[in-house]
């Protein structure tokens, strides 16, 4: 494919997508099919023994879902993708097949409430235990490190508290250690950062956000090496059977289109309303990976492109005050998700982070004050007028 696809905005639209083979159709057809048939027998059998290409049964292949998976393969620079029903499949399958009972995982100081809760059941259940770090060097990692520690498990920027981690820090000292690095991309998108370009090995996305857009589905992908992929997808995917439907495909696809060009107003909002945001006398303390003033920002600078459309900041005053701002807004709409079309606010001490006891979360940084604000597509104006109004009434 090469050449032709060395700007993402182009990818984006045509890889992976061949229309003569499809009737010529622009769009991508939808393959609402669960299974495919066999002209015979023996086509079954050579099928199913690997002798033979071809589609058997969409759990495990579905072409509306192949052009998506490639696309990803492709933006994320690894060799192949697989794409899940949800952002916690993609996560579940990935941990699980890289993990056994025994074993150890270092995570950042953060990651989104359900990923929280499943590092507990990996440990309740298989004894594949955790531990958090803030990663923020080389010595944090020396520390928590042990012999059994197989995998190193980051998101960055953190789910709420955007807090940054140095990807090819943590890649460089991984690879000395024969240790696998997963990456969260979800805030970031492979328009903004490119973990595996950095050393990384794994990239996991909840497509559910930026990927899909538009609020109106939960997805999720993982990419990474040929090899890698195809044990997921023979294991943990196969036979769990978190898969995405090929409708849910032709969303992200549909998405996809459009994200450099979502990506960059997102961002542009962002930087907007945190300049004015930050000014403001309620706001007791902000969190964006674009404050030029933040101990975090030169990580930014160095592994992003630009600085993402969510924006974290504590408000000068009580949760009940934190929720009393929320109650104000009339524009914005209170609700979890991120990444969409419309602007979304939420409380995560008590929505998406709800589920991690009181001191582990405030270790995390997630206090009674934070709001976690992920900016839409609206004129910046009005998000803005819309916060200020709000701040103003508490
Ligand atoms: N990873 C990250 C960083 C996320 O933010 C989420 C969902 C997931 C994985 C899981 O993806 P899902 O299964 O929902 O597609 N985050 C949410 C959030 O912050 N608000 O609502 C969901």
């Amino acid at each position: 494919m090469g050449e032709k696809f060395n700007n993402i905005e182009t990818a984006v639209i045509h890889f992976g997508y061949d229309s003569k083979k499809h009737n010529g159709s622009l769009s991508v057809p939808i393959y609402q099919t669960s299974t495919f048939t066999f002209e015979s027998a023996e086509q079954g059998e050579k099928r199913f023994g690997g002798e033979e290409d071809g589609y058997i049964y969409s759990r495990i292949g579905n072409p509306t879902v192949d052009i998506l998976t490639e696309k990803m393969a492709f933006l994320e620079g690894g060799e192949a993708a697989l794409a899940f029903g949800s952002g916690m499949a993609a996560v579940s399958a990935v941990l699980l097949s890289l993990t056994k009972a025994g074993d150890h995982i270092v995570c950042s100081q953060g990651l989104y409430g359900c990923t929280f809760g499943l590092l507990n059941l990996m440990q309740d259940k298989y004894n594949i235990t955790h531990s958090f770090s803030w990663l923020s060097s080389v010595e944090d990692l020396e520390q928590v490190i042990k012999p059994e520690t197989t995998v190193i498990y980051i998101e960055t920027p953190i789910n709420p508290t955007m807090k940054m981690i140095d990807l090819s820090m943590v890649a460089k000292f991984a690879k000395e250690h024969g240790v696998t690095v997963v990456v969260d991309n979800t805030f970031s998108t492979p328009y903004l950062q490119k973990p595996i370009e950095l050393g990384c090995d794994v990239v996991v996305h909840s497509a559910t956000k930026y990927i899909g857009g538009h609020g109106d589905v939960i997805a999720g992908v993982a990419v990474g090496t040929k090899a890698f992929m195809n044990t997921v997808e023979s294991t943990t995917q196969k036979d769990i059977g978190g898969i995405m439907s090929p409708f849910d495909a032709w969303l992200l696809l549909r998405g996809l289109k459009t994200l450099p060009v979502r990506m960059d107003r997102h961002c542009e909002n962002a930087e907007k309303v945190f300049s004015h945001l930050k000014a403001h006398p309620k706001v007791k303390a902000i969190y964006y990976p674009g404050d030029q003033e933040h101990p975090d920002y030169a990580i930014t600078h160095k592994q992003m492109k630009k600085s993402g459309g969510v924006i974290s900041f504590e408000i000068n005053g009580s949760k009940q005050e934190a929720q009393d701002f929320l109650n104000a807004l009339t524009l914005l709409k209170i609700a979890v998700s991120l990444g969409d079309t419309e602007t979304l606010i939420q409380h995560p001490a008590s929505m998406t982070h709800s589920g991690i006891p009181e001191k582990e979360r405030l270790e995390m940084g997630i206090t009674d004050q934070l709001i976690r604000l992920s900016v839409g597509l609206e004129a910046w104006e009005d998000i803005w007028k819309d916060i200020e109004q709000a701040l103003n009434a508490i």
